[in-house]
């Protein structure tokens, strides 16, 4: 786990796969794969981005890499077989390109039965607006992982009650920079630590709802 966790943060997405097959193959599981070295990875290089030990193509060649692991645990983390159990729109706010946390909480949410309308980074409000009028989830997952872009959230939601929207949908929110107290103070019902907590809340929403 250590050497996976340590190949991600120097960016060697030509030996990443090919480390997490060996890891699932001598029976690690895929959940402590993603725990105990990929994101681990991801705060790493963002301590080491922070103090100026690395820069910006060296912060994005790691996320690659992380994405080529990733890419290997999607279908196990996803499962096979849940029944269809509710829509999701997923989005990362405008002016915000990180979407690694953002695409976990869509696997999870396809994993647990949910059809996920993700619509990207960057995404502005208006289009959460669209989608969620077009598609009528019963779920909307907002991420941002800039304190910049967090504010965006609040505007996003502001959009969807503006549009008459609001009361039909439960919003999530989450991302390395969003807590419990800034969720209640822009009107979200739900703060997700992880992408765990946001698949948990969106079952109990859906579930409650059908
Ligand atoms: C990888 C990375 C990048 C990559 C992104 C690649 C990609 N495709 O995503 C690149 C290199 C492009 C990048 C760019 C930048 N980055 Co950057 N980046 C990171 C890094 C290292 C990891 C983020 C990550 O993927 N983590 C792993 C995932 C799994 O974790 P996560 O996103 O937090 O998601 C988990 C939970 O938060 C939650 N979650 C997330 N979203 C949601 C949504 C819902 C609904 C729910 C329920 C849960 C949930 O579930 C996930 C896991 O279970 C972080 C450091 C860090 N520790 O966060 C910096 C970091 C976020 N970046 C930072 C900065 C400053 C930048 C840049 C401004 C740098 C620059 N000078 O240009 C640019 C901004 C570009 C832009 N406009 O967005 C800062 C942000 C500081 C701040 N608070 O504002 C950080 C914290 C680094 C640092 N310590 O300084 N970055």
């Amino acid at each position: 786990m250590e050497e996976l966790k340590q190949l991600v943060v120097e960016g060697r997405e030509d030996l990443v796969p090919e480390r997490v097959r060996t890891l699932l193959g001598g029976g690690a599981d895929a959940e402590g794969i993603m725990k105990k070295a990929l994101i681990p990875a991801m705060d790493e290089v963002g301590g080491l981005f922070q103090s100026g030990e690395i820069y910006l193509p060296e912060m994005l060649v790691a996320a690659e890499a992380m994405k080529s692991g990733l890419a290997v645990l999607t279908p196990i983390l996803k499962g096979s077989g849940a029944k269809p159990l509710g829509r999701a729109v997923l989005g990362t706010m405008r002016g915000d390109m990180h979407d690694i946390g953002k695409n976990l909480v869509a696997i999870s949410l396809e994993g647990a039965g949910f059809e996920v309308i993700d619509l990207g980074v960057d995404v502005p409000a208006e289009a959460f607006v669209e989608a969620v009028r077009a598609n009528r989830p019963q779920v909307v997952g907002m991420s941002a992982l800039l304190s910049s872009t967090m504010p965006a959230m609040k505007s996003a939601i502001e959009a969807l009650r503006d549009a008459g929207l609001r009361d039909g949908v439960k919003i999530m929110v989450g991302g390395a920079p969003v807590n419990i107290e800034f969720a209640r103070e822009i009107g979200a019902d739900f703060y997700g630590r992880d992408s765990v907590a946001g698949k948990v809340f969106a079952v109990e929403t859906a579930t409650a709802s059908a």
